[in-house]
This record gives structure tokens, sequence and C-alpha cells, in this order.
């Protein structure tokens, strides 16, 4: 027997809307949902290995207890009775000995289906939900709440209809959400401009109507520039600028000294050409789109970078403005009634989370910074943590293992709730193994946009192995440690009725297409109705916020310190391939066939000089650590850095098809952790040096 499914796709965040077939109770089909605009049956490597990933039987089939030292790899297989039970007394004796607060989850992100995991760790009392966003995106969003006051995902970018699209080492292509590559891509063959930064040529390098290789590290001189020469040359939306900016005189006074020439100096990028973009720039204005880094954990500056990206679109008007971008609007906007929030009925938590014991000069938002919840477990400061409950996340598997010992003396319990085995598992006190997307349903989202809709994740097939959804398992755990009264749900069906009870629309609803628009045309807003949400409800360059926090509205740009090459020394970057999500599809028996090593990318004319050919073996080390890596010799990096694809060298033994292959770049980054982005405290991973040689 055959039947479809709507559903959404889980093999990365882009959470791309699917349609399952499934055939006998098996799944033999995914496709990209063929009612959504921008993916129309379009679907990622990843996302069709998602099947196999499915079937796979190295990953973990039911709770596991370790039985010896963490990381030995001795566990005993458990019930689901026996582990939540062992869960709930291990973290109600931590609870009664160090407060609720001692409590930390460390979740890889809220996303559209994220309150699940809010829900029990507030039902139990504690503030310190974290999420791996410092590592990510923090950056951006911190910078958006700053001037428009809401977050990056309450932004999006219509460029479908975009004229000039301008990227800094986002790579649309090889860092793939398959409708923002679609659009992108439409926009380029409906004629669009495509200006691309990169120190190296990527995919997305390839498909740029025009082309930069900056130094590692310029994005924020060449963004300066670009305002400095629009503020000169008059060439921004003056009636817009008037209208919504809050502190203009600051931002002129600021990016004075910074002249394209002064640019030129530090990123390679040629004079005239600075000046040549921003005038191409204003003339497409406002069907403009600069695009802040997504993954914006990478140098000191990034924070005021993506300010500086956010006041360069908006000094070209091209906020709210179709081809640029549009903020998200609530259901209530568009005249929908809201689904009901899990965490209504749950008191907020009584203490305050780390963040707010540790005095200023840095901004915080909804979610914790993971440099400071490691901190606090190793340190005890401000206060302990001594159980860490991760979901849906591997933070270990890209640090170093110095960082990993540390922090695990500090822990007393660690719990890992994966779909695969991973590093941060396997150094874990129990596995709680999730059911993957295709085998779970998921409470009802939101997703955003002008045209906001619901979406839910519906289980294509039973579960494969002894496997649990995640609202089942933290359900239970509340249960179990006595919070039941905050969770009152038997079944999926209670709380997606419970979601929706105000909302007139059924689940049943959901089956024809898997998601229910909230309004049948995109909402913009005209000029005159805009409001931004900040306390003045403009643009703020200059905020109280930012004041109050002592975190200062601009940095003076400091260049970037310069490895030396000739000796062998270069900055370390990395990045996503098309084929792989970040450390965990390695082992997918389909994408490791495709790459199951990575390779180091080193420019061709130092390689030279340090005797290095094409495919050569070399060493690559950094303070405490060094591994051997194949390499890619080419003219297409820049010669100071040297680069890599994330995620391989996988830990574990159980994971035959990838255990040990290529290197982890993560194992490079001593020190990484130690390392705050100003203004944001995020971490900054592309601030280190390593040493290569031929072996
Ligand atoms: N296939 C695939 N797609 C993914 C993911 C995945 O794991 N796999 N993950 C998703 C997630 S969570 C994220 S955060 C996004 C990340 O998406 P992106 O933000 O696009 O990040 P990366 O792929 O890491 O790309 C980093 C690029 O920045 C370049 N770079 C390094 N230094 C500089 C610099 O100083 N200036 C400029 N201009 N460029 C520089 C690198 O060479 C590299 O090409 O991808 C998402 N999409
Ligand atoms: N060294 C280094 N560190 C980095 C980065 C880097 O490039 N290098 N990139 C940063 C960025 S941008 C990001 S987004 C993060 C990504 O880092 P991670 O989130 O750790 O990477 P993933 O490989 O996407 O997923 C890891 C874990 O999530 C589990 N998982 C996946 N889907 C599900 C699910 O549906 N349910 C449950 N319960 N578990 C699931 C997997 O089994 C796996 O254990 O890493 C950040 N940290
Ligand atoms: S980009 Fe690919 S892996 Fe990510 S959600 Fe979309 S289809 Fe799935
Ligand atoms: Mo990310």
């Amino acid at each position: 027997m055959k039947k479809e499914v709507f559903s959404v796709c889980g093999m990365c965040s882009a959470r791309c809307p699917i349609r399952v077939e499934v055939t006998d109770g098996k799944v033999t089909w995914i496709e990209g949902n063929p009612y959504v605009a921008g993916i129309e049956r379009a679907l990622c490597a990843r996302g069709s290995a998602g099947v196999i990933h499915l079937y796979d039987s190295e990953r973990p089939q039911y709770p596991m207890i370790k039985t010896g030292e963490r990381g030995s790899g001795e566990w005993k297989k458990a019930t689901w009775d026996e582990a939540l039970n062992y869960v709930a007394e291990r973290l109600t004796a931590i609870r009664d000995r160090y407060g609720a607060k001692a409590i930390a989850l460390l979740d890889r992100g809220g996303g559209i289906f994220g309150e699940m995991q809010r829900v029990f760790i507030r039902a139990i009392g504690s503030p310190n939900y974290f999420n791996h966003d410092d590592f990510c995106r923090k950056n951006v969003d911190l910078a958006a709440q700053t001037l428009f006051g809401i977050p990056r995902n309450q932004i999006s970018y219509d460029f479908a209809n975009a004229k000039h699209i301008v990227s800094f080492g986002r790579a649309f292509f090889d860092a793939l959400a398959v409708r923002e590559a679609n659009n992108v891509l439409k926009a380029i063959e409906n004629g669009a401009k495509f200006t691309y930064f990169d120190p190296r040529v990527n995919v997305t390098a390839t498909k740029a109507t025009k082309y930069f290789r900056n130094r590692p590290g310029s994005d924020y001189a060449i963004v300066l520039a670009l305002i400095h020469q629009i503020l000169k040359e008059d060439l921004y939306d003056k009636d817009f600028v008037a209208k919504f900016f809050v502190g203009l005189d600051t931002l002129e006074n600021f990016v004075k000294p910074y002249s394209p020439k002064w640019a030129e100096g530090i990123s390679e990028v040629p004079e005239e050409e600075i000046i040549k973009l921003a005038k191409e720039l204003s003339e497409a204005k406002p069907q403009v789109i600069i695009y802040p880094y997504w993954f914006g954990a990478r140098y000191k500056d990034s924070f005021y970078y993506a300010r500086a990206v956010y006041i360069l679109n908006a000094l070209l008007g091209n906020i709210e403005q179709k081809g640029g971008l549009i903020f998200a609007k609530s259901p209530k906007e568009v005249g929908a009634k809201p689904l009901k929030s899990l965490l209504e009925p749950i008191p907020p938590p009584k203490e305050k989370r780390i963040e707010d014991e540790l005095g200023k000069g840095f901004l915080y938002d909804g979610a914790g910074h993971i440099l400071h919840l490691f901190k606090a477990i190793k340190t005890g400061e401000p206060y302990p943590i001594k159980a860490l409950i991760v979901y849906r996340y591997d933070p270990f598997a890209g640090m170093p293992f110095s960082d990993i010992k540390e922090i695990l003396k500090g822990l007393e319990f660690l719990v890992h709730i994966p779909v695969d085995y991973g590093t941060t598992g396997w150094f874990a006190d129990i596995i709680l193994p999730e059911s993957t997307y295709l085998e779970r349903d998921d409470i009802i989202g939101l997703q955003r946009g002008a045209k906001p809709a619901f979406i839910v994740r519906k289980k294509a097939v039973e579960p494969v192995y002894d496997t649990k959804p995640r609202w089942w398992i933290f359900t239970e755990l509340c249960k179990r440690m006595g919070f039941g009264q905050y969770v009152p749900y038997e079944s999926i069906e209670d709380i997606w009725n419970y979601q929706l009870q105000d909302t007139g629309i059924k689940i049943e609803d959901f089956d024809k297409k898997g998601f229910i628009p909230l309004c049948n045309e995109p909402l913009i807003y005209s000029r005159d109705e805009l409001k931004f949400k900040t306390p003045s409800g403009k643009i703020e360059i200059v905020s109280n916020k930012m004041e109050e926090r002592e975190v200062p509205f601009f940095i003076p740009y400091e260049e970037p310190e310069r490895p030396n090459i000739e000796k062998g020394e270069f900055r370390l970057i990395f990045g996503r391939v098309a084929v792989h999500t970040h450390v965990r599809t390695q082992n997918n028996p389909i994408l490791n066939k495709i790459l199951s090593e990575n390779e180091l990318w080193i420019n061709e004319s130092i390689a030279k000089k340090l005797g290095i050919k094409d495919g050569d073996y070399v060493e690559i080390s950094s303070e405490d650590y060094s591994g051997k890596i194949k390499t890619k010799v080419t003219p297409f990096i820049h010669p100071e850095c040297v680069f890599m694809y994330r995620g391989f060298q996988n830990d574990i033994p159980w994971l035959k098809r990838c255990y040990g292959k290529g290197l982890n770049e993560g194992r490079l980054l001593k020190g990484a952790f130690e390392k705050f982005g100003k203004g944001s405290h995020t971490g900054v991973l592309f601030e280190n040096f390593v040493k290569v040689r031929k072996v």
C-alpha cells in the first residue's frame, strides 16, 4: 500500500518542507514539497540521503547507560523506563543539592519546533537554557536586534526579486538551504548581479557575476568603506534615512576615515571596485540584498561587521521592499490567531541565568552563551553548573580534546539526546536516542516570513529501532521529576489540539499540503505604515540598550594579525560542503561514498615554497594537537589561509565508514574557546593560526 506524508526535512537546520512516499510501511521516496515556492520538489543530496539514514544500523537503537569510564565505550542497553528513571533520579539529586539552576540544557537551537526543550528546562525551574547560536548566527541575531529590534530569523530576504545580491562568505551554493539557493539562482537567471567575497573560490564564487578574493578578516573594512562612499557621494535613500535613522551623525563621524582606498590596503579589493560597487548598489536600490553571515562566529569584529551590513542595507532603503529585506509578520499582523504557547502555563524561573551575573560589556538575548556556560562548568563561576543535557547538538565534536576533558571534569552528569552516535554521546553518562524526523511527530511550528504559515512535522513510518520522539522524552522527564502539571499531555494529538485551540484550524487541515498559510499574499508595509520593534520605533544606530550594557555602537577596524606564511604558518578557516551536514552525515552510506575525507586547501605559490605538491599529506598543528591531512594545492585560495571542510575524522569506532577519515578542524582550535567576539561574546572560530609542514 502506498501513501504520501507531508513533513519537514531534518537532515540539516534549513528545515525544507518535504513530501514523503511510503510503500508497505517503508519510506521509498522523498522530495521537496511541491506546493512550496522555491522548493517545488527540489531537495539536496543530504535530504535525499535521509532515507538511507533511517534504515542505517550504525546509529543508536535504544537507550544506553555508561558502565565504564566516560569515553571508554562501555555501555549497557536500557529500557526507556529504566533510562528515564535514571535521568530523573540523577537530575533530581543535583537539583536538591545545588538548586535547579545547576542544571543546564544545551539545545542545538530553538527553530520552529523548539518549544518542547524550553518547556522542560522551565518546568524544572532552571533559567539556564543555552543553544548553539553563539557558534553560529548569534552575531547576526544581536546585530539585527540592536538595529531593528528583532532577531535574524524574523528578517526574510526576497532573493528572487532582487537586482543585486552581495554576500561576504555566505556560501549559498555550498552551505545549502534549498529554497535560498533556488531563489538566488532565479535572481541571477533574471539578470540580477551577484557579488561575492571570499578568500577562497568555492562553488558559490563560481556562480557569482563578480567575485573578489578578499583577505580573511577584512569584510568589516569593506563594508565600512562602502558606507563611507555611499554617504560621501549621497548615494543613499535620503527619505528613508531621514524618516527612520536614529544616530546618523554618529555613523557619519565614525566612517569618515574608512575610505575605499584605505580598505584596498586592508582587503586587497581595489579601491575603484569598491567605489563602483557602491554606485551599482545605489542604482539598483531598493531591490538590493547585502547578506550578512549565517555562520557568523568568525572574527572578533563579526558582530560589528553584521551591524554594518544591516546599516548598509538600511542606507539603501531596501528594508520592507520587494527584492530586499522583508520583516516577518506575526499571525496577528496578518489577521490570524497565533498558536498557544506550551510555555504559557509554566512560571518563568525565579533565578538568574549565568549571564545576568557576569557584568556588562556584551549583549545577550533569550538563550545563554555557550562560552559562558563552558566557563561556568570549568570554574564554578558565577555559580556551578553540574548537569548538562545536550539535545540535537554535538558540541564536543568541534572542540579541542583538552577543552572537552576540562568540561567533563566539572560535570556530574551529562546526557546526550541525538539521532546519531556523536562525540558528545561518547563522553556522556547516558544516550537517549530520538526517533529521526521520518519516524516522529513534532509540535506545530510557525514558519516565519512576510506570508507566515503553520507547519507540522508528521511521522512517515513507525520508528525502526527503540527510539522516541522529543515531545515524549521531555514530557516523560518532567513527569518523572515531579513537574507533570506543566505537561498534561498523553499524546502528540493532545499537544496539537492545545496549540491549535484558538486558531480555528484542525490538525487534519495539514493533511493536504503539510502547511497552512495564514494569509494569501505576502504582507509588506508601506513606508508610512512601517514601524520598527525597537523602543524608538526606528532603526537604532545608537541605542539605550547598548549604552546600558556598556557596548560601543561601533569599534574601530583592527587589522587581523598576519601569519608568517613563509614559515608555514596560516590562518585556519573552514566551511560546509554541499553533501555533508556538520559532523553527522559523514557515515551516511551514500554521502560517505560521495565524500569520505576532507583535504587541506593551500595556495599553490606558498605550497611550492614549502615543497608541498597537490595530494601530498602534510602535518598540520596547533599548540597541542597535530594531525595529517591530504592537500589540495590550488591558486583559488588566499595565501594567508588554509581551508578544510568541517566535520570529518569522527571519533566513534562504531561508525565504520567514517571513523578517523580526514581531519577534524575543531581539534586545532586550541584557545578558541577562550576568545570572545567583541560586543557579543560569541565564538570566534577563524582567529586561529596553524603550522603546516610536509611529511
Ligand atoms: N551542506 C551544508 N549546508 C549547510 C550546513 C551544513 O552543515 N552543510 N549548515 C547550515 C548551517 S548551520 C550554517 S550556519 C550555514 C553556514 O553557512 P555560511 O555562513 O555560508 O558558512 P560556511 O559554509 O561555513 O562558509 C564559510 C565561507 O566563508 C569563507 N570565509 C572565511 N573567511 C572569510 C572572510 O574573512 N571573509 C569572507 N567573505 N569569507 C570568508 C570560507 O572560505 C567559506 O567559503 O550553512 C547551512 N547549510
Ligand atoms: N569546530 C567547529 N565548530 C562549530 C562549527 C564549525 O564549523 N567548526 N560550526 C558551528 C555551527 S554554524 C553550527 S550550526 C554547529 C553545528 O554543530 P552540530 O549541531 O553539533 O552539528 P550536526 O552535525 O548538525 O548535529 C549534531 C548532532 O545533532 C543530532 N541530531 C540531528 N538531528 C537530530 C534530531 O532530529 N533529533 C535529535 N535529538 N538529534 C539530532 C545528531 O545526531 C548529532 O549528534 O557547530 C558550530 N560549531
Ligand atoms: S537543505 Fe537539504 S538537508 Fe537541509 S533541510 Fe533542505 S533538503 Fe534537508
Ligand atoms: Mo550553523
